[in-house]
């Protein structure tokens, strides 16, 4: 791999795990794809009704970055991220209903309704949250890659941040130390263009934020965060980096949001032809149905059986987060301080 002040590597597509990958693979990062973009459809749908309270950041259009990463993930890796974070909880297998019911606060939520749409947790599903202040999950999931190697567990943290958080302080700080004692810790920079309603021209001196790590010696590749398989193939090669000694890597994925920051944006600061262009052009999912087309899987009743099925599960998350009970009163302290 390159150093990052070189020009970052493309990923090669004839040495894309996504080649070798049998179509079972194949088809399961599709659904899987198709699963958190269906469910945030749903989400912001049940937003409008006025069954979420408080923040909810969607994921639609990002939707290649965490499916591709977790297809490469080893078993015992962790995930951690900011507040845009409903994606990366279902490509790390955490039940729909349970995160759709923490959307709407309802007791089986995965948090049990208290920590809505940004604070969730699922430490079975290798999932630490769901982090409201930005760029705070860094240094956290640093100190996740240090508890690995201090164990001596042969596993990777996946730090994931926007390209707004890049440019927080406690990121250097923590990218300082992770080179410094060579811990197992990928950083993966979702940089969708936007931090709200700044772009990153205009909010960043260095814009290609593969090299945020130059300073400490960290690699870094530019990678396509819409094409699944670059995904899979910088990831797997990051991960391999970090997992087998060679310290931290910065993988940043060109990606962008379809939807506004979050549920209350003005929309003031993109052209709506800008986002058409990307959904006709770019589109991960789309795009992925047409390469599964053209090497000769596209069987028409597999793609409506993955969307009936996914329709399914979505419906019967929705029904259940509407349904289900809110917390009882008595719990309101439960669980939310604890002395160690
Ligand atoms: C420390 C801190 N400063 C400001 C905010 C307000 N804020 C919430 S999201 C956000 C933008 C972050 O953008 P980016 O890192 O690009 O992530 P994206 O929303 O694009 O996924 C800001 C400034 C915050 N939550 N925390
Ligand atoms: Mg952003």
């Amino acid at each position: 791999m390159a150093r990052a002040s070189k020009a970052a590597p493309k990923p090669d597509p004839k040495t894309a795990e996504g080649m070798t990958a049998s179509p079972d693979e194949q088809f399961a990062w599709y659904r899987s794809m198709l699963l958190i973009r269906r469910f945030e459809e749903r989400a912001g749908q049940l937003y409008g009704m006025g069954l979420i309270g408080g923040f909810c950041h969607l994921y639609i259009g990002q939707e290649a970055i965490a499916v591709g990463m977790q297809s490469i993930a080893h078993s015992g890796d962790q995930v951690i991220t900011g507040y845009r974070d409903h994606g990366h909880m279902l490509a790390a297998g955490m039940d729909p209903r349970a995160v759709m019911a923490e959307l709407t606060g309802r007791a089986p939520g995965s948090a049990r309704g208290k920590g809505g749409s940004m604070h969730m947790f699922d430490v079975q599903a290798g999932f630490y949250g769901g982090h409201g202040i930005v760029g705070a999950q860094v240094p956290i999931g640093t100190g996740l890659a240090l508890a690995n190697k201090y164990r001596g567990k042969p596993n990777v943290c996946f730090t994931y941040l926007g390209d707004g958080a890049a440019n927080q302080g406690q990121v250097f700080e923590a990218m300082n130390m992770a080179a410094l004692w060579k811990l197992p810790v990928v950083y993966v920079i979702e940089n969708n263009q936007y931090a709200m309603g700044t772009s990153v021209e205009r909010a960043t001196a260095e814009t290609h934020l593969y090299r945020r790590g130059a300073a400490f010696n960290i690699e870094g590749a530019e990678v396509d965060g819409m094409d699944i398989e670059a995904v899979r193939d910088a990831g797997a090669r990051a991960a391999e980096h970090a997992r087998s000694g060679g310290g931290p890597f910065v993988l940043e994925m060109k990606t962008y949001r379809y939807r506004g920051h979050s549920m209350s944006d003005p929309a003031k600061y993109r052209t709506r032809e800008e986002v058409d262009e990307v959904r006709k052009t770019r589109d991960p999912i789309d795009h992925f149905r047409e390469r599964l087309e053209a090497r000769g899987l596209g069987d028409e009743t597999r793609f409506k059986d993955i969307d009936a099925e996914v329709k399914k599960i979505v419906a019967d998350a929705a029904e259940f987060a509407r349904t289900a009970p809110e917390p009882d009163p008595r719990e309101l302290y439960t669980d939310v301080y604890a002395e160690a």
